[in-house]
């Protein structure tokens, strides 16, 4: 009997997973200035202030905004940072995180 040698070649193809994003969450209170708050947003999230402006009203009309979607790590980074600012100031202006969908 003739023996044939098959050889089963599988190729695993890995997909590259793209990391889960995370929104940053501007929050409302009643005592952080508005132009402060323009000012943060400017700072750390590096928005023009026309953009700054119509966020921070977002925030201040109905309670909170989503101001822009990072991975975990820079999401939590930035948040931290920004509420530090307002912290430093004696503000208690507060940007959350939380995973997207
Ligand atoms: N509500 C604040 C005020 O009237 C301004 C403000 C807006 C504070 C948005 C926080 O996320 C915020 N001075």
């Amino acid at each position: 009997m003739v023996q044939t040698d098959v050889k089963r070649r599988t190729t695993t193809r890995i997909k590259p997973q793209r990391p889960p994003l995370y929104k940053v969450i501007l929050l409302n209170d009643d005592f952080t200035p508005r132009e402060f708050v323009v000012l943060v947003l400017k700072a750390v999230f590096r928005m023009h202030e026309e953009i700054a402006h119509r966020v921070m009203l977002t925030a201040h009309q109905k309670g909170a905004c989503v101001i822009a979607v990072f991975t975990r790590d820079v999401a939590e980074t930035k948040a931290r940072e920004a509420t530090e600012i307002g912290k430093s100031k004696g503000y208690p202006l507060f940007f959350t995180t939380e995973p997207e969908q």
